[in-house]
């Protein structure tokens, strides 16, 4: 979108390559003092250079997601999804992002409360990893539990960029004490590819309860929806793909989850989509939910399948109760076709993997918590109102907060909310579109307070979808201060407009 601004300190090559061999030239490392990623002996003249806890290296290549359908994707150390990184909760981790594209790069590390120049987002601040360059990045890593990096650049209308790339990868963060009662535990990242843009297109809603929709929203909405169309614009973009896989291999083309009879198996599932919501079922079981974004609900919950947003991470227990060999797959036949799915092998067992539909059911995201309101009151309430301007940026959506659209021409917007440290502050989501929002806050835990009119508590997210034409409310501490990113996690909205800046007041 050619709208990527290099902050001139960080855009210099600090490539491993090229550092060793100018280092003598940079007598002193005065021009080095912010690269933490080599320590200076006490002499100030002589580096050595301490080794990272994990490497990154971010490259464009082929990858194969079953026989004969390879494509080719921007990836995480040659593979997908990236590596699995584990951290303890509490102690300091390094990480050494080399990136060998042409374009800069952030990543993004979802889910955690750290400080916004190691977050991953460019509007929060945080420096690019330059082309050809490098990064060290350093910080604390918790809370604990199931989270996720990925890349946090705008793609607009290529692609290749973005989350329409592989660059995804899971994270976890070990807890000071784990009281799972689980067998072993299976990451599970569910991702498409081979993106192609489309017009039109409803997003499939019946999954999500309560129901209940929002006159006002509706009318209004609908209304713009309407003038739009009598304008004869056209419906604005949607994105589809033609490959559909869970960890990187379309189904029956990966190695499938082996399993005993009696086994308890924890699933760690991650959505890894750009934009899609994805479902997921395993014929004859069911599955226990004990953490949603990785944090442990206040009980777990027994349910048929999963319904999973963008970014959305759940953790369920599957008790291996029903040998065979099954499809682990999407409830979308037409996805499944495509790839969503993994199959789960009883030892002893053969045949061809049998897919069966579970019994219909709905998601709410009341069930997983209780059923009264959070018992903290909020210091303050930001009403927020979600509108799309249909096809109004060069045939894509534009999309609104409160009137206001993310200019997609800068980075650090000019924050539209502000917050004081230590206060707890309530948002009143208003989806004024018939869309599902998958919404996220950066660097901060929040807790579901209300979802289409039903209040509940107890459940800590980073990610939330908000139904079409609903309302939804969360709440959270003001505890991290710096620049907080809040956006819609469907790449394409987030692109054209659907983001805003929060800040701490000095
Ligand atoms: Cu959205």
């Amino acid at each position: 979108m050619g709208c990527y601004i290099i902050d001139p300190m960080n855009g210099i090559d600090l490539s491993r390559r090229r550092f060793l061999s100018t280092a003598p030239a940079l007598a002193g490392g005065a021009l080095l003092s912010g690269h933490a990623g080599f320590a200076w002996t006490a002499a100030g003249n002589e580096q050595t250079e301490t080794k990272a806890d994990y490497t990154l290296t971010i490259a464009t290549q082929p990858i194969e997601l079953a026989p004969n359908r390879i494509v080719s994707v921007t990836v995480y150390n040659g593979q997908f999804p990236g590596p699995l990184l584990r951290f303890r909760e509490g102690v300091r981790a390094t990480v050494d992002v080399h990136n060998d594209t042409d374009t800069p790069e952030q990543l993004h590390w979802h889910g955690q409360s750290i400080p916004s120049d190691v977050d991953g987002a460019a509007e929060e601040g945080t420096p690019f990893i330059p082309p050809h360059g490098s990064r060290r990045i350093s910080f604390v890593p918790r809370p604990s539990g199931f989270r996720f990096y990925h890349t946090h650049v705008r793609a607009g209308a290529d692609l290749s960029r973005g989350q329409y790339s592989g660059l995804v990868g899971p994270v976890y963060v070990e807890p000071k004490n784990d009281p799972g009662r689980y067998d072993r535990e299976v990451f599970l990242t569910l991702k498409e590819f081979q993106p192609a843009f489309s017009q039109g297109g409803d997003m499939d809603m019946d999954f999500l309860s309560p129901s209940a929709t929002v006159k006002d929203l509706k009318e209004s909405g609908e209304s713009a929806m309407k003038a739009s169309l009598a304008k004869k614009m056209p419906k604005g973009y949607e994105v589809g793909y033609d490959a559909f896989t869970i960890n990187g291999r379309m189904l029956g083309h990966g190695d499938p989850v082996r399993v005993k009879q009696g086994e308890r198996v924890l699933f760690h599932v991650l959505n890894g989509s750009a934009g899609e919501i994805r479902s997921l079922a395993l014929p004859g079981h069911t599955f226990l939910v004990v953490a949603m974004d990785g944090n442990p609900l206040p009980k777990p919950v027994r349910v048929p399948g999963l319904w999973i947003g963008t970014a959305e991470r759940i953790s369920a227990i599957v008790e291996m109760t029903h040998p065979g060999v099954w499809v682990m797959g999407d409830m979308s036949d037409d996805d499944r076709h495509h790839g969503m799915g993994i199959v789960v092998e009883y030892a002893g067992r053969s045949g061809k993997p049998q897919w069966i539909p579970p019994r219909p059911f709905h998601w709410n995201y009341v069930h997983f918590g209780q059923a009264e309101s959070p018992s903290q009151a909020p210091d303050q309430v930001f009403d927020m109102t979600f509108a799309k301007d249909n096809a109004a940026l060069a045939g894509f959506n534009r999309w609104t907060i409160n009137g206001l659209s993310y200019p997609l021409d800068q980075m650090m917007a000019t924050p539209a909310f502000h917050l004081a440290e230590g206060k707890r502050y309530r948002l009143r989501m208003r989806n004024a579109s018939d869309d599902i929002h998958p919404i996220h806050l950066h660097r901060h835990t929040f807790e579901l307070s209300r979802i289409a009119g039903q209040p509940t508590s107890g459940v800590l997210k980073d990610v939330v979808m908000v139904g079409g034409y609903q309302e939804t409310e969360i709440d959270f501490t003001a505890d991290n201060p710096g620049l907080t990113l809040f956006h819609c996690h469907q790449q394409l909205h987030m692109d054209y407009g659907f983001m805003s800046l929060f800040d701490y007041e000095q």
